[in-house]
């Protein structure tokens, strides 16, 4: 039977144009087949047919304005009549609905049952003086009741019973309206009980042997470093306080990449980098000689400080040393995991991902950031581990404070599985043995300054100054000596609690896992920095130091050995080198290690940019709009489209790409419990737990996380993707920019859009907004190539360049590219084959004016003030006779980084003919000056001044945005065709190749007031 397909619900939209007829007569489609593509002025999306068969009759054509209602194809179908998709909204409510309401229905019940049964506690009498007694309890006998009774519960029916009365009476309490806030926090002291612990399957002597040559050696690299040259620096202390904490998880946990299993992601904590060299020199991946060259990297075989893929892209996976982005970047790739997984890209496997962090570094807004993202999203591959050594580098973290219940707090309250390790085991019998909880009252008294003192001023002050607090505590300890009260040791040096911690982590479901692990800093640097406030710098140690660290860990060197700082490597066949490997090689190989068995991604044929390279006609689109119609033709590249992450801030609709919500979804790990407000339309917000849009909200750091975790899927999943990252120009570098260096040393493969550019481009939005500097800030991170391109033709050339180099050619470079919201036509693109070319390397003539054959000057024009240029151009060449050569600048960035490439070969070789830079070729045989003029602030232009060897002047938008019409921002900013015209007159005046009073004729006509004070003083 005839099915009629009409154009649905397109929003706020009518009369928009058909673009695109996807069908032709007798094809045969499916459902959901695109059959046009419509575009209003802001976005272009394609329209889905509802249902199966062939194709009769096409009743639209290729610039038609269709609206609502109106028809599009007629097919021959089999199926029945189908709407615009609703939402798949299974009948059966959510589960997570349901439980609230059984939540719900049952606390009525209970309420009223309540009520029934309930005994009413006697009021107090207002004016009754309610004696306080000791510590704020009125009534010990009655709590002493009530504590026995959960004591008996803990006994007869464990903790789960135990923790739920406690729920029921928390929650009761709030029903019959106490509003006290019950604390997050739980007591100081461990998570996990000695009871629940699940005991290591290790040899703890070896382990303890081989990590106490870990440490050993890596304090023996920094202090060998140093001594060669103080200027390397380096830290012990870092290392020292997180040995265990990474000694258990290699040794037990942490599984390699190989050919049979993905890999679990390690962030190392940056300081700690000489602990992993350490341990990579015991297992032979790296030579002493090579230790000896930490921190000296100029020469091949060097180590670098801190973890940089760049530097040594065979070892380190992360860039963490800027604190803050280890932590950020990790949530991001835990969530990029499972939406690979969701998707069906990568195989479940059950991977983690750990990101060390220290405590001082959780400060960082970036740090906590995005904890919330990790729990609603249910990350339970994600395993924070803070190494809380309660100091950073000035000093205590929390001296008057607790980090470890502060930070508890923080992420209970986010929704974390949180797992405190804060005592080792030697503090089990004495918490066993107090009976009268001053122990633990104790423990939660003292702050982190106190216990920082504890552990650099020994037994005897610990005695005095913890213990001494309390008589019945003193007592306590009366039959330890001063040595056994130092030797209580803390959690995150007990490689058993560690294990226990690591192991509970693994099981958690549902929600990541946090370990808080105390520790100290400096452990076994003794006098000179165990536990002090210079500890974090220290990278001497003097002979002194050096004995005290070999007897303190029984490393087995001898005096002179120690007066070397000899390395310590056993033999291979060693029991400790043997224990070692094995247990690399049950987790499957060594770690850290970078490698990438990623597939390149072809890529896609012209034809899907044809389109971009055509005029545009009378029709005016910002090069935006041309984004999202070549992103909408790539989705339809087989080899492509599944790879393409869009990745947006709360932003689609601002440029245009609410249409990808509907084609492609939203992912939404949970898919949609419920049906979009705007469900009836072509656009409507659909999420679905294949989604391929990432729409992270207001959320730039997070939305670069996730570009970053995307674009270097194809070595952490040995899958390339290929992110577009788009945002608001100005929300971009100068918000995220340390973020987008850490990118480069990952050398991250993607595109990074900055949409709505310019300063005077983005009209009405002003100071914040207005960007005119981003290509500054995006040209100093060599591996980024960015570009300010005007049209179609151009972008679409720029594009496919950096589909071709970074994903098909696997090269390691990102991609920066501004794109404006200013509607324009736009050209079909040159026909000469120095235009490709041109485009790419940063320039290339786009048109000569060449009339009168007697004055001539080269204009230069960029991005949005091309177009300025053009009507300059003519504007000279009509009214002043002035010929020119107009030139396209797609990048300075680029053109700049060739010339000084070119210009150094040519210093360093002189004896050589010397080469010419590109901009040499374009511009060294033409005639007159050059002015030059973008949208950016006139560094931009600037940068290839000094190759040009002809006079140059720079005009752009230096000084603070503002909000106005274009018009206006052009003419404020000096860019504007009129003033191009003025300067182009007033430049050639003083090259005396034309008298000054056309200049000032023009200021006259164009009332310029010189007076004017420069914009960056407005
Ligand atoms: C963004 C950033 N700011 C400052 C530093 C300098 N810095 C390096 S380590 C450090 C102290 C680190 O303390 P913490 O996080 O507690 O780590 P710990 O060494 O104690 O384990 C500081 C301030 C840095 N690396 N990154
Ligand atoms: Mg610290």
């Amino acid at each position: 039977m005839s099915q009629q397909l009409l154009v649905p619900d397109i929003g706020d939209f009518d009369e928009v144009e058909v673009i695109e007829v996807l069908v032709k007569v007798s094809d045969k489609i499916k459902k959901n087949d695109p059959i046009v593509t419509l575009e209003s002025d802001k976005s272009s999306v394609e329209v889905p047919s509802t249902f199966e068969g062939t194709v009769e009759s096409i009743n639209v054509k290729v610039g038609d304005k269709v609206s609502k209602g109106h028809l599009l194809v007629t097919l021959n179908s089999e199926t029945q009549t189908q709407e615009i998709p609703k939402k798949n909204i299974e009948e059966k409510l959510p589960t997570d609905t349901e439980n609230i309401i059984k939540e719900a229905e049952d606390t009525l019940v209970l309420k009223k049952e309540v009520k029934e049964t309930k005994i009413l506690p006697q009021k107090k009498n207002k004016n009754e003086k309610i004696e306080i007694v000791k510590n704020g309890d009125i009534d010990p006998i009655e709590t002493k009741e009530w504590l026995e009774s959960l004591s008996a519960v803990l006994e007869n029916d464990g903790k789960n019973r135990a923790q739920f009365l406690i729920k029921q009476l928390i929650e009761h309490s709030y029903k019959e309206g106490s509003d006290l806030v019950l604390s997050r926090n739980t007591p100081y002291i461990n998570t996990i009980s000695p009871e629940e612990e699940k005991k290591s399957p290790g040899d703890q002597n070896i382990e303890r042997k081989i990590r106490s040559l870990i440490r050993w050696n890596s304090a023996a690299m920094v202090v060998r470093a140093n001594k060669k040259n103080p200027e390397l620096g380096g830290h012990i202390g870092t290392f020292a306080s997180a040995a265990t904490l990474y000694d258990v998880g290699m040794n037990h946990f942490w599984r390699a990449k190989n050919n049979k299993f993905g890999g679990d992601l390690i962030y190392f904590q940056g300081h700690s980098a000489p602990g992993m060299y350490a341990r990579a020199y015991l297992e032979g991946r790296i030579t002493s000689k090579e230790l000896d060259n930490f921190r000296q990297e100029v020469k091949p075989g060097g180590l670098s400080s801190y973890p940089h893929p760049w530097l040594m892209p065979k070892f380190w996976q992360f860039p963490t040393v800027s604190m803050g982005l280890g932590p950020i970047m990790s949530i991001y790739q835990a969530r990029f995991t499972k939406y690979l997984i969701n998707r069906g890209l990568l195989k479940d496997e059950g991977r983690k991902i750990w990101c060390f962090l220290g405590d001082g570094e959780t400060d960082e807004p970036e740090s906590l950031g995005a904890i919330g993202l990790a729990a609603r999203e249910k990350l339970d591959n994600l395993i924070f581990v803070v190494n809380c050594n309660l100091q950073r580098l000035d000093g205590p973290v929390r001296g008057n404070g607790k980090i470890i219940q502060e930070l508890e707090g923080i992420f209970r309250g986010a929704g974390w599985n949180v797992i405190k390790v804060i005592w080792g085991s030697y503090w089990d019998t004495l918490l066993a043995k107090d009976k009268t909880g001053l122990l633990i009252k104790r423990m939660n008294e003292a702050v982190d300054g106190e216990y920082q003192a504890f552990k650099a001023k020994g037994g005897a002050f610990v005695r005095e100054k913890f213990f001494g607090k309390y008589p019945e505590l003193l007592n306590l300890v009366s039959q330890m000596t001063d040595k056994d009260i130092w030797r209580l040791n803390r959690g995150g040096h007990d490689p058993h609690k560690v294990y226990a911690a690591y192991h509970s982590a693994m099981q958690n479901t549902g929600t990541p896992t946090v370990i808080l692990a105390k520790t100290i800093k400096g452990y076994g640097m003794g006098k000179s920095g165990e536990s002090i406030n210079t500890t974090h710098q220290q990278k001497k140690l003097d002979e002194k130091d050096l004995l005290y660290y070999r007897d303190r860990f029984d490393v087995p060197l001898t005096d002179q050995q120690v007066k070397n700082i000899e390395y310590y490597k056993p033999p291979d066949n060693s029991p400790e080198i043997k224990y070692l490997k094995e247990c690399r090689i049950k987790l499957g190989g060594n770690l850290p290690e970078r490698s990438s068995f990623a597939k390149s991604i072809k890529t896609p044929s012209e034809d899907i940019f044809k389109a971009m390279k055509e005029s545009t006609g009378e029709k005016e689109m910002s090069t935006t709009m041309v984004l999202v119609r070549m992103l909408t033709s790539l989705l339809r590249d087989k080899n492509v489209a599944p790879r393409l992450v869009p990745i947006i801030p709360d932003e689609a609709r601002t440029f245009g790409m609410e249409g990808f919500f509907q084609k492609i979804g939203i992912y939404a790990h949970e898919g949609q419990k419920y049906e979009p407000v705007d469900s009836e339309q072509l656009s409507s917000y659909r999420e679905d737990v294949k989604g391929q849009v990432l729409e992270e909200g207001i959320n730039e750091a997070g939305a670069m996380s996730s570009w970053i975790a995307a674009g270097t899927s194809y070595t952490n999943h040995d899958i390339s993707m290929i992110p577009i990252y788009i945002f608001y120009s100005m929300f971009g570098f100068q918000r995220t920019g340390d973020l987008a260096w850490a990118a480069g040393d990952n050398q991250t493969r993607g595109f990074l859009i900055g949409a709505t550019a310019g300063r005077t481009t983005l009209a009405g939005e002003g100071l914040q907004h207005g960007d005119g500097h981003s290509h500054i800030l995006s040209s100093v991170i060599p591996n980024c190539k960015s570009y300010d391109p005007t049209f179609a033709y151009e972008l679409s050339t720029i594009f496919r360049e950096g589909l071709r180099r970074m994903h098909d050619k696997q090269e390691n470079i990102f991609y920066y590219i501004t794109t404006m919201n200013e509607n324009y036509t736009h050209p079909k693109m040159p026909k000469d084959k120095s235009v490709e070319k041109g485009i790419l390397k940063g320039m290339y003539l786009f048109k000569e004016y060449n009339k009168y054959k007697k004055t001539k000057i080269q204009l230069l024009g960029s991005g949005a003030i091309l177009r300025e240029m053009i009507k300059a151009a003519e504007i000279l060449q009509n009214e002043y006779h002035i010929d020119s050569n107009l030139w396209s600048v797609t990048s300075y960035n680029e053109l700049r980084k060739e010339a000084i490439e070119v210009e150094r070969y040519n210093l360093l070789n002189p004896d050589k003919r010397p080469k010419k830079t590109y901009i040499e070729e374009c511009l060294s045989s033409t005639e007159g000056p050059i002015v030059a003029a973008s949208d950016y602030m006139r560094l931009n232009s600037d940068q290839i001044r000094p190759f040009t060897n002809k006079s140059f002047y720079s005009f752009g938008t230096d000084g603070y945005g503002r909000s106005d019409t274009r018009k206006n921002l052009r003419k404020f900013f000096e860019v504007d065709k009129e003033h191009l015209v003025t300067y182009s007159l007033s430049v050639l005046a003083k090259e005396q190749l034309i008298s000054s009073k056309y200049a000032k004729e023009a200021i006259k006509k164009y009332k310029i007031d010189p007076e004017k004070p420069i914009p960056t003083k407005l």
